[in-house]
């Protein structure tokens, strides 16, 4: 019996929903005016303005393996690098195009050092690809106006014109799943109008996916136009609805479901400052705390954390980044028992002071606030059978996300109150 795509899908996330926790990187030309991966458009910078970063790009810094070294330390599993932004230069060796990373200086296909290093880390790998391309001469935006939200109507116009880069972007998807390995993950960018579904022929495209990798994973961001099925929320999607959902910079506030409420895959892609691309001037860096929190957050409602990373032109991870990353780390190193293979708590309800994440009969109570004094244990009145199991024989396990090492896994607690837990003394807590 031909299995359905919602079953399909079931397999081919299995995986996914286990590791929780990836590194997304935004790297390109655009890393030298150093404005964000959006600065071609933002500034109306003609092709001819934007070339002397093509002519300039030397990245003599980059060395894939400190990132993957710092994504495996932060306790990140997999990594998704953009293998062409919609600037539509290519980090990768394309037979299809010279604009392309080792027609620069570089001379280096930095999409296979970068899958090669990550892959020696032992990290899963995908590949980021824009459909929307702001340099071919057959997207209708081509040229000094690029906004392609804009200027759909040259597709209108002309659509055998753009036939032609849908072939270009085809064939580069061939490319990137034919010339590079096994790649875990294909996460396509982005739909938009009436740009999606069909108009990327994708029905076409992902049959080419499913047939060259049937393993791999595929964002939703083909959408689906509404003729072929419906999206990754119906309970009929259509055959290019793709595996998980991609919320961006925001963590739903129920997590990710479909029309009948069942969850789906989802993860929730997030910059570390507000930037996606490498922005000199943007150092508002979010906290390792909060990036904890965020990541138990998109556990505790049964989606992934795709934490992002802009390197500088050079080829290095800001430092900021590489600090907090590595902070991240030191909790994951304690607690990611309670992140790892872990989702929805759907017993008990939230608990004011944090979030649970649940594993089998493994119950994690994640302590948000530090100030909190005793604390009722929502939800668990009359539960705790002792400082480590539940009357139902869950285990029970506590973790606080501003300080690894504060409470490891068997942190113990005062249980002398049957419903509640109160923190060590004072002095004892972290400052
Ligand atoms: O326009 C892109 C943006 O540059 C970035 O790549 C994000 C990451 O998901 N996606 C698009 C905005 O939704």
């Amino acid at each position: 019996m031909k299995k359905t795509e919602i079953e399909l899908r079931t397999e081919r996330t299995e995986w996914f929903l286990q590791e929780r926790f990836g590194m997304f990187i935004h790297w390109g030309l655009y890393a030298i005016p150093a404005r964000g991966e959006w600065v071609r458009n933002a500034e109306r910078t003609s092709v001819e303005d934007y070339q002397p970063y093509f002519d300039g790009f030397n990245p003599e810094k980059y060395d894939p393996r400190v990132w993957a070294k710092a994504a495996k330390a932060a306790g990140m599993k997999y990594a998704v690098l953009t293998a062409k932004h919609h600037d539509g230069f290519c980090l990768f060796d394309s037979k299809l195009t010279d604009y392309k990373s080792t027609r620069t200086q570089a001379g280096r296909d930095l999409v296979r050092e970068f899958l090669e290093a990550f892959r020696e880390e032992g990290l899963k790998v995908g590949l980021y690809y824009s459909l929307i391309d702001w340099h071919h001469p057959d997207y209708p935006a081509y040229g000094d106006k690029i906004h392609p939200m804009r200027d759909n109507e040259a597709y209108k116009r002309d659509p055998a014109t753009f036939g032609n880069y849908l072939d270009y972007m085809h064939g580069q998807v061939r490319e990137l799943l034919t010339d590079y390995g096994k790649l875990d993950i294909m996460w396509f960018d982005f739909s938009y109008g009436e740009m999606k579904g069909e108009k990327w022929r994708a029905t076409e495209l992902m049959g080419m996916i499913r047939s060259l990798q049937p393993h791999i994973i595929v964002d939703n961001r083909l959408e689906a136009s509404g003729e072929e099925g419906g999206s990754i929320y119906t309970q009929n999607p259509s055959f290019y609805a793709g595996d998980f959902a991609s919320p961006e910079q925001i963590i739903p506030p129920s997590g990710v479901t479909d029309e009948t409420g069942a969850s789906i895959p989802w993860e929730a892609c997030i910059t570390l400052n507000n930037n996606w691309g490498y922005s000199a001037a943007d150092k508002t860096y979010k906290s390792a705390t909060t990036v904890i929190r965020k990541l138990v957050e998109c556990v505790s409602k049964n989606g992934n954390l795709l934490l992002n990373v802009g390197p500088n032109a050079k080829g290095e991870i800001p430092a900021e980044s590489l600090s907090i990353l590595a902070e991240v780390g030191e909790w994951m190193a304690r607690n990611g028992d309670s992140i790892y293979g872990c989702g929805q708590e759907t017993e008990l309800p939230k608990p004011e002071w944090g979030r649970y994440t649940r594993k089998g009969n493994k119950l994690y109570a994640h302590l948000f606030e530090a100030s909190v004094g005793p604390v009722n244990l929502l939800g668990l009145a009359g539960k705790i059978k002792s400082a480590r199991l539940l009357a139902d024989g869950s285990e029970l396990f506590v973790t606080r996300p501003w300080n690894a090492a504060m409470y490891p896994n068997d942190a113990y607690f005062n249980f002398a109150q049957p419903d509640s837990f109160t923190y060590p003394l004072p002095d004892e807590r972290d400052t």
